[in-house]
């Protein structure tokens, strides 16, 4: 099975992730890791900690000349900001992090917690996020994230409605400093940002994956914990500050009658050699996924992402060793991250993709996957 474990403090001494069950194979170029690294360190309303760091992979293991060979591979980015050693506890606990409840759980202090529960940490999923985007890419598989909504002002296109390819798409987001597709907002949405940071105050958001060229079939019917719905939420739910997850229409579909939600399966010889294999579909509000299964079509996945929880005008909290109510600790943060969690989501959702590819079509070897891959399109296409 593919998999990964991450490790690190974020004032430790390096982040790291161990990649276990991907295939030989692939070639692994560290400058599309690094490239990622970059964007999730970047958008607009971050803090002072991007300034310090330059994240950068480094490939401990699994990889020769440039290749991967099949064992597990370890991820390493070292922090340049190490100073664990030296740091405080927090008297304080900030409302909306574990500061409380990790340090009753834990018996011990608030440092020791909220140094793992930073999402310092996401630096590594990213990192093994972007791996596997090189495995998907030798399928022809291609991955997007994006912000479509953020402080509470909707910067849209919502799914479904994205004029143009993946690439036209990414080239937009790029000139966007929120990651949004409509760049000509973002004036007014670092207004927004500046004044929320000038208050003391906090901004989240919601961010879009989109996943294209996607074979039918990934992820399974048969039991719950191997449907690729429930995986992905899984994985998007468990990044920090992360509070909704929605698939295709999500939440919205509650409120439609089943005929304004479910796509009408139509056949069109043309797109008979494409992954849809010419089951065309004109609506995709089910967001690619029947049953826990691809169905053919694009991958949309939302996640709902609440303001950062340290606030430099702190709400109430007490002192853990008096018990008397004083204002919540403050340490360095950031206004805004939403930007940052457009690329996080993009990369843990493109992980779950490719563990479910690896489930389907072997992970072994490139070769192998590719060859089974094959194979399967043309029976299916037979069927
Ligand atoms: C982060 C690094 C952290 C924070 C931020 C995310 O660095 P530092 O604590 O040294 O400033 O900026 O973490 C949080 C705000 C949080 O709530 O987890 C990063 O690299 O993403």
């Amino acid at each position: 099975m593919l998999r990964y474990w991450t490790a690190g403090e974020s004032h430790g001494k390096a982040l790291v992730a161990l990649v276990d069950g991907f295939p030989a194979g692939v070639n692994v170029d560290t400058a599309i890791i690094d490239a990622e690294l970059r964007r999730r360190q970047g958008g607009y309303g971050r803090g002072g900690r991007q300034r310090i760091e330059t994240d950068r992979v480094d490939v401990l293991s699994g990889v020769w000349h440039g290749t991967t060979i099949g064992s597990p591979i370890a991820l390493q980015v070292v922090n340049r900001d190490y100073k664990l050693e030296t740091l405080d506890d927090l008297p304080r606990p900030r409302p909306g992090h574990g500061d409380l409840t990790g340090a009753v759980k834990y018996l011990g202090s608030i440092r020791g917690v909220l140094e793992r529960a930073s999402a310092r940490e996401t630096t590594v999923r990213v990192a093994a996020g972007a791996l596997a985007r090189q495995l998907l890419s030798a399928f022809g598989i291609d991955v997007l994230g994006y912000v479509v909504e953020l402080g509470g002002v909707a910067i849209a296109p919502l799914a479904g409605t994205l004029a143009g390819t993946l690439e036209e798409q990414r080239a937009r987001r790029d000139e966007s400093e929120i990651y949004a597709l409509d760049p000509a907002r973002d004036a007014e949405i670092k207004e927004l940002i500046d004044r929320t940071g000038k208050e003391g105050d906090t901004l989240g958001g919601v961010v879009e994956v989109r996943v294209e060229g996607l074979p039918f079939g990934l992820g399974t019917h048969a039991q719950w914990d191997q449907k690729l719905d429930g995986r992905i939420a899984q994985a998007v739910m468990a990044v920090q500050a992360i509070k909704g997850v929605e698939i295709g229409l999500g939440f919205e579909a509650a409120r439609r009658p089943g005929s304004q939600v479910h796509d009408p399966i139509h056949y069109d010889a043309a797109q008979r050699d494409t992954p849809n294999l010419g089951f065309a579909r004109p609506t995709n509000n089910a967001g690619g996924l029947e049953a826990g299964m691809t169905n053919g079509q694009p991958l949309v996945v939302r996640a709902a992402k609440k303001p950062i929880s340290t606030l430099r005008k702190p709400l109430d909290s007490i002192n853990l060793q008096t018990k008397q109510p004083e204002a919540a600790s403050y340490e360095r943060s950031d206004v805004c991250a939403v930007s940052a969690a457009s690329v996080i989501v993009e990369n843990v959702v493109a992980f779950e993709v490719a563990r479910a590819l690896t489930d389907k079509f072997g992970h072994d070897s490139l070769n192998e996957m590719q060859a089974r891959y094959k194979l399967f399109l043309e029976m299916a296409r037979e069927r």
